[in-house]
């Protein structure tokens, strides 16, 4: 049985590829760290079947005492400081998990044992101010955040232990993905959420930033697969996953409001937009949630993946927004502070 290690396992994609391995009979190992609240809610339908471990991606001696201890075959590196904003307002302990934390892992594994193969969890964001459209593998870097920055730097040093030590070292760049276990502070969780909540009568309008602004959106489900498949090719490499579709804010906005029969318009209120359902204004904008530096647009080029790790993504962008809305309006309804 192939035992494999995921830092992040609380996280979205960490809950996902941890069902996913489970399912093809993998002995799956989480690192979390300690928290005063011990959250697990994400792990709920697993956390019996997978074996959790504590860790931190800055305490290199918790790393090494994990690998050593678990040796696993496999290890995805998902853990991060994941929230692009916040990375403005802690950008030293942003580079000092998402960055330094890397090094941290790949160094370890080097010294411990090299035939264990690496997932590093690279993002989109790298891509930032961004230099082609759409963007793939050979698309140079441009990160627009202190979290972009930090990802280019774990990109880089998964690329150099490849190199230099010749380790089984793989980056997946991602682009964005969501699902009903998507954080709340994200913009699609923080949209299907609001508009469950308009529909129950239990908000009035939700604010939000940068109404343009555009992304590459998949389901988590479909591409956590693709880490998977990254590990299991004779040879490492980089990989490029998207769906290859873009949609603006407004755009995810007005599908969630479809999906509870409620027709969104926009107008023009001085400088901001407002949106409204019904006569009433159901959305406003707030310049607190634009950023210091936008990524106006992402849109990923995953025709490598295709053509070498045989993956594409199943769930059309309305499938996705559905699945999320519908998910919010149940929480909702049994629990309205949820
Ligand atoms: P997420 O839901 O925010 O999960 C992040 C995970 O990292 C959580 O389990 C978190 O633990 C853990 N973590 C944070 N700091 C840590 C530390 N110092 N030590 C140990 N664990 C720590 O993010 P996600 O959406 O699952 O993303 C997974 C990975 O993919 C991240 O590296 C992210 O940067 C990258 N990525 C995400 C996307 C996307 O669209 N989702 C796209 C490209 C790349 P707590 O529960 O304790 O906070
Ligand atoms: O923002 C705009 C915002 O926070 C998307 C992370 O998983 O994907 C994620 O990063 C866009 C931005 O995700 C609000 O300005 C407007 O342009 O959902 P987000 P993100 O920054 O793209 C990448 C690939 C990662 O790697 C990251 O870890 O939406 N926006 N209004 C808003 N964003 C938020 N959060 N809140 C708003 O009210």
């Amino acid at each position: 049985m192939k035992k494999a290690l995921l830092t992040g396992v609380t996280g979205q994609d960490g809950s996902f590829l941890a069902e996913f391995l489970l399912k093809r009979g993998y002995e799956v190992y989480g690192m979390y760290r300690r928290t005063s609240l011990e959250i697990l809610d994400r792990l709920l339908p697993v956390h019996k079947e997978i074996h959790l471990v504590q860790g931190d991606m800055t305490d290199a001696t918790s790393i090494i005492r994990n690998l050593k201890e678990i040796k696993p075959d496999e290890v995805y590196n998902l853990a991060a400081q994941s929230f692009v904003p916040a990375s403005w307002t802690q950008p030293v302990s942003t580079g000092d998990m998402n960055a330094l934390g890397v090094a941290r892992i790949l160094e370890s594994i080097r010294l411990l044992d090299p035939t264990m193969r690496f997932y590093q969890a690279s993002s989109s964001e790298m891509f930032g101010k961004a230099q082609e459209v759409p963007q793939n593998e050979k698309t140079p870097f441009y990160p627009r955040s202190p979290y972009g920055v930090a990802k280019v730097y774990g990109y880089w040093i998964t690329v150099n232990y490849r190199e230099s030590y010749g380790l089984h070292a793989s980056n997946g760049i991602l682009f964005n993905h969501e699902s009903p276990r998507r954080g709340k502070q994200f913009v699609t969780r923080k949209i299907s959420h609001a508009v469950a909540k308009i529909k129950l009568g239990l908000l009035d309008y939700v604010e939000l930033g940068n109404l343009n602004a555009k992304r590459d959106w998949g389901y988590t489900g479909d591409l956590v697969e693709a880490m998977w498949l990254m590990l299991q090719q004779d040879n490492p490499d980089d990989y490029v996953i998207a769906t290859g579709k873009s949609r603006s804010v407004k755009e995810f906005a007005e599908e969630a409001f479809k999906v509870v029969g409620m027709d969104l318009k926009w107008e023009d209120e001085g400088l901001n937009e407002i949106g409204k359902v019904d006569g009433r204004i159901a959305i406003k904008v707030n310049k607190k949630f634009y950023r210091p530096a936008e990524v106006d647009f992402l849109v990923g080029d995953a025709t490598k993946a295709r053509k070498v790790l045989g993956w594409k993504p199943k769930v059309s962008f309305k499938e996705l927004v559905k699945m999320m809305v519908e998910s919010d309006l149940k929480l909702l309804t049994s629990n309205p502070n949820a």
